[in-house]
């Protein structure tokens, strides 16, 4: 599916009133048994940064339903361009080629699949589902690919277990959308804030839902199912943010109220996720640090990472 100019001209405004505004993604078709994009291993390719938390649930989904085998991988350098575009470095630790394409950069596997891509002001984010077959992009939104690949473990790929049983889908979509705004963009929107006002908004409704959280939490495994929870994408998607956030946001994005370390039942959350077949080999601490401390060079100046802090996830 090819962007419209209305998305494209989206794109252009990140900032309205001092408040950061997400750019929504512009491919959006699905995999489907029999449709255009059919069910096939070795078919589909993701390409991610280890650094994002959006990328990072793909990751984690992959390796949780099985699919390692059947959908490959390639990885961009830590480092986005201050035009917030990505480059492959196969010389940095944990990055890669293009494998599939042989690009340099995103913008390269953008291009391929919308011709004059990159003659106008948009920018290629990850993570990105790139279909050998048609030799295009499927979708690059993260919550769409994530249930794509439950579809793909469900029609005969991977282990068959399922990140979204379907009597708790709408439950997981609830829960999704309510940590949506407040937490997941929550941090950015603290972060990116060009005035006080903006700021302080964003950072009081993100701590009003880590509390909701921490409470919800109380006696749960998981944030959706009946007694104890079971683990769903609504995990993934809180997790990845979860993850990040005393490592980096805390003192990167301004998000200081807290730690998570701080919230019992939070942080046992995020050490119950890293203890699961896998997920600890999905976090790569280092890209995640020197990627936010050096790509905004609009908030960290002189590209200071700090040393700290001594705990938190990345030492569980
Ligand atoms: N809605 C997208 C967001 C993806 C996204 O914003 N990724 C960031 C990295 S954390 C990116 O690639 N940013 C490049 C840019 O915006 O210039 C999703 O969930 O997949």
């Amino acid at each position: 599916m090819k962007p419209t100019d209305e998305q494209a001209g989206a794109w252009t405004e990140a900032f309205e009133s001092g408040k950061f505004v997400r750019k929504s993604s512009e491919f959006r078709d699905v995999i489907q048994p029999g449709g255009t994009f059919d069910v096939e291993s070795n078919r589909y390719h993701l390409y991610v940064s280890y650094a994002c938390p959006w990328a990072h649930r793909t990751l984690m989904t992959r390796t949780l339903l099985g699919l390692e085998d059947h959908i490959s991988v390639d990885v961009v350098d830590w480092r986005m361009n201050r035009d917030g575009s990505w480059s492959f470095n196969p010389e940095e630790e944990g990055s890669t080629a293009d494998t599939v394409n042989g690009e340099e950069s995103l913008e390269g596997v953008y291009n391929r699949a919308f011709s004059g891509w990159n003659e106008s002001p948009r920018i290629g984010t990850v993570p990105v589902l790139w279909d050998r077959n048609h030799s295009t992009i499927v979708n690059n939104e993260s919550r769409e690919i994530i249930r794509m690949f439950d579809a793909m473990a469900q029609s005969g790929l991977g282990n068959g277990s399922t990140l979204c049983p379907e009597e708790l889908k709408e439950d997981i979509d609830a829960m999704i959308d309510a940590n949506y705004e407040s937490v997941n963009n929550g941090v950015y929107k603290s972060g990116f804030a060009r005035t006080q006002s903006a700021y302080d908004a964003a950072v009081t409704s993100l701590f009003e839902r880590l509390d909701e959280l921490e409470n919800h939490l109380e006696g749960r495994d998981w944030l959706v199912g009946e007694g104890r929870g079971v683990l769903t994408e609504a995990d993934l998607c809180l997790f990845t943010t979860l993850a990040r956030f005393d490592l980096v946001y805390v003192v990167h994005f301004k998000c200081n109220l807290r730690r998570i370390i701080d919230y019992a039942n939070l942080q046992a959350f995020v050490e119950r996720m890293l203890n699961q077949p896998g997920i600890r080999e999905t976090c790569h601490w280092n890209h995640i640090k020197a990627h936010y401390f050096w790509s905004h060079q609009n908030i960290n100046t002189f590209r200071i990472i700090p040393l700290g802090p001594l705990e938190g996830a990345h030492t569980k």
